[in-house]
């Protein structure tokens, strides 16, 4: 079954306008950047190895992985254009990690249409009518508080993409060419070093 645009009546309204402003031509071909979270429920379910062979089949490059313990101002900021929906409280609390791991995977994928190839995969936010061959459809389930447990996040459209990834990443964590402008500065910052 082809998941092709299988979410695209889904999409957020913040995401309508779908134009790339970010990306790099390399010949022909129009190489994006997305931010990818496997949530606390997806990590809890030993979902991890299943979610990245998943994704291996949109062939694209991993530039970017790492754990981190979600607090909520990280949260809140991620999901501020939900604040208004009555689910949101919830919402900060699944992505904290309250109901299941206190950490999520956060990855960038990058490569030709990454963004639209890794939605297609992951399915429809609400894992009821994601397509079942999806990791939505396959993993997710709805709580009975009414929380959507999807196992993964996945930008929508590139302005949330490049906003994401800012938020989530620095440029130094990237390994790929810069697609967002980046500056240098020096600065002394104290940071754990080993211990001999
Ligand atoms: P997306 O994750 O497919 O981009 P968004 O609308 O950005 O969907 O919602 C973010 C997350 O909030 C979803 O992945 C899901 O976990 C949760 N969510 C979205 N809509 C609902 C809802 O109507 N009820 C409960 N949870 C929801
Ligand atoms: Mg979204």
């Amino acid at each position: 079954m082809s998941l092709k645009n299988a979410d695209l009546s889904d999409a957020p309204v913040r995401c309508v306008f779908r134009v790339n402003f970010h990306f790099m031509k390399i010949g022909e071909r129009v190489m994006e950047q997305t931010l990818i979270l496997i949530k606390p429920d997806g990590l809890k379910k030993s979902l991890t190895g299943n979610i990245l062979t998943r994704l291996s089949e949109t062939k694209l490059d991993i530039v970017g992985a790492k754990m981190i313990r979600v607090g909520r101002e990280l949260a809140e900021e991620h999901y501020k254009a939900l604040k208004d929906e009555s689910y949101f409280e919830e919402l900060i609390k699944y992505i904290m990690g309250e109901y299941h791991k206190k950490k999520v995977m956060a990855l960038i994928y990058g490569g030709e249409d990454a963004i639209q190839k890794v939605r297609d995969i992951c399915g429809k936010t609400n894992p009821e009518e994601a397509d079942s061959v999806s990791i939505r459809g396959a993993y997710g389930r709805i709580t009975t508080k009414g929380v959507y447990e999807n196992v993964i996040h996945a930008s929508a459209c590139s302005e949330e993409a490049e906003r994401e990834i800012k938020l989530w990443f620095s440029p130094d964590e990237i390994i790929d060419d810069d697609i967002y402008d980046v500056k240098i500065v020096k600065e002394t910052i104290k940071h754990k070093k080993w211990a001999e």
